[in-house]
């Protein structure tokens, strides 16, 4: 079997192919040849047919047309080769916030044939040199705003040998080396399965481990999720929240606009109020961000009724009925909400504008097949929750990890999620699994009562989870953040039990409930519940 790769690390660990999933590739445009590289297809195509000068990435400040991102990645590759000594099939770690460098560099991997382990701009030493080990990653490029925690992790870390920084001066910086180096570079002829990324994901549990995507997995959520349900043109400006170290971000501001020939805006900070100026400042028609934000962005939501956007994306947690309906009330756009997961790589379940249901995730991207299973894997009746399985031309293929065999059972993902699918075939969120709480025999969806509570004025945050109790088997716990300007107390615990009990059916109502100042949350935004149930 060919394949590109000289270094053989990704290819020797992967998971026992009756370990593997069940891959489908139905849809003609699955149909990939025997040798493909995603670089070729998603950067240098779009110069090659005559569409070098128009605007790629912008940045505050920054303008670069395809041909600019093409001429830096090209230069880039000959320093990975020449300079740093890469050869196919190397781990390239790359660290920056979201900017048009970090897009450059993540395309030079491609073109080396290497493997790309973007990391979140957050991460200390310690957590950079588990992902080093685990990943045997050879090479760094790295922002200098960065190199604090690098240096400490290189330090700690044998087996990394060359590092360079970008966004730095002095002659040992990447961009001195970029200006020594031709720019046009023949890009690897990588095999169509041949790893190219890294995927690292610590979940909502804490222990790190590394999926891994071929050449051809990338080209496959361009060609299924962005091309049915978001359709873009080559004249939408994307934007977006999520670092490219999250494949939500990768796909969203950097993947899809390229895909599409149109252009994405980069942004290293992109809490609510940066997102919604840049949103308006450079006249973005399609943004992608988390359920949280659209919240803080709707108390201003009007003024982006007067801007060009027009698709705006929801994914990585659940989307509310409300929060759909917030958004829609403030902007007038209806919410295209998807689920995906680092193993897919992306996007899964969805639908488009003219085919929201309130409170459902959507139905299978063309592509894809999705289904209730129980715990045996049986297929379960609509309207009854179970786990979800789903299938389709990614899947999860873990880095030398047991926990594959839980992953993946009889050729499905199982992706750790609670559902229900509906006579109509839509699919509804529940809870993840681990999050669905049975007191005194009653089924109970944690994100149900959390809905509820965070209708209430008082409650900024909340998290609900089950602990163990002898006389229900689980009681409902709810972990609360007040506004500011409310008094934690028996009163408000009273009120806000109340407020479930009117709002919900009773028995969903939390019994204890704790006021605490804030809640764990991942570098991502996701609730650890699991830190809940330890302080619980
Ligand atoms: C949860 C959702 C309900 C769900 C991701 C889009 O989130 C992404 O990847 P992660 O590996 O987490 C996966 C888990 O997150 N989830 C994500 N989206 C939704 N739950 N509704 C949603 N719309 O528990 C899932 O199993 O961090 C999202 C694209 C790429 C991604 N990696």
């Amino acid at each position: 079997m060919y394949s590109a790769h000289l270094d053989t690390f990704a290819r020797d660990n992967l998971p026992p192919s009756d370990q593997q999933p069940e891959f489908l590739f139905d849809l003609p445009a699955l149909h990939y040849p025997e040798r493909l590289n995603c670089a070729t297809e998603l950067l240098d195509r779009h110069v090659r047919e005559g569409r070098g000068d128009r605007v790629c990435i912008r940045a505050p400040g920054v303008a670069w047309t395809y041909a600019d991102l093409l001429d830096k990645a090209n230069r880039i590759a000959h320093v990975l080769v020449r300079d740093m000594g890469l050869v196919p099939g190397n781990r390239v770690l790359l660290r920056a916030a979201n900017n048009p460098m970090l897009a450059a560099c993540w395309f030079a991997v491609m073109k080396v044939g290497g493997i790309a382990v973007v990391t979140m701009p957050l991460l200390r030493a310690k957590e950079l040199k588990s992902i080093l080990e685990i990943g045997q990653v050879s090479h760094a490029l790295c922002d200098a705003a960065l190199s604090e925690e690098m240096e400490l992790a290189a330090q700690a870390s044998p087996g990394l040998r060359h590092v360079k920084y970008f966004q730095a001066d002095g002659e040992d910086s990447l961009e001195s080396a970029m200006r020594r180096m031709p720019a046009v570079f023949e890009n690897v002829d990588t095999a169509a399965d041949d790893t190219c990324i890294f995927g690292f994901t610590s979940g909502t549990t804490g222990i790190p481990k590394a999926t891994m995507h071929f050449h051809r997995d990338v080209m496959s959520i361009c060609h299924c999720w962005p091309e049915h349900m978001l359709r873009a043109t080559a004249d939408d400006v994307f934007i977006g929240s999520p670092p490219l170290a999250f494949t939500f971000g990768l796909g969203g501001s950097l993947l899809f606009p390229l895909h599409a020939g149109a252009s994405v805006v980069l942004l290293e900070k992109a809490g609510p109020p940066q997102l919604f100026e840049a949103i308006r400042d450079f006249g973005a028609t399609v943004v992608f961000t988390a359920p949280t934000s659209y919240r803080a962005m709707a108390v201003r939501g009007a003024e982006l009724r007067q801007t060009a956007l027009r698709k705006c994306v929801s994914a990585g947690e659940a989307l509310s009925a409300s929060t759909r309906a917030l958004w829609k009330e403030a902007t007038g756009i209806e919410l295209i909400d998807g689920i995906g997961a680092t193993e897919m790589l992306h996007i899964f379940i969805s639908h488009d504008e003219s085919n929201a249901r309130p409170g459902a995730t959507g139905k299978p991207v063309p592509g894809y097949l999705a289904r209730v299973v129980d715990d045996q894997g049986r297929e379960l009746p609509p309207g009854t929750v179970g786990k979800l399985a789903v299938k389709g031309p990614t899947g999860c293929r873990y880095l030398a990890d047991e926990r594959q065999k839980k992953y993946v059972q009889n050729g499905w993902n199982l992706t750790g999620d609670a559902y229900l699918m509906d006579d109509d075939g839509y699919f509804h969120y529940q809870a993840r699994t681990d999050d669905m709480i049975i007191s005194s025999g009653y089924n109970i969806a944690a994100p149900d009562v959390e809905d509820a509570l965070m209708q209430h004025p008082a409650v900024a945050e909340c998290a609900v989870i089950g602990v163990p109790d002898p006389d229900r088997g689980q009681l409902v716990k709810a972990f609360v953040v007040l506004r500011p300007g409310n008094v934690a107390g028996e009163d408000m615990k009273k009120t806000l039990q109340d407020f479930v009990k009117a709002s919900i059916a009773p028995y969903k109502y939390p019994r204890a409930l704790d006021f605490v100042e804030s809640l764990p949350r991942t570098q991502t935004g996701k609730l650890q519940r699991f830190k809940l149930h330890e302080t619980a």
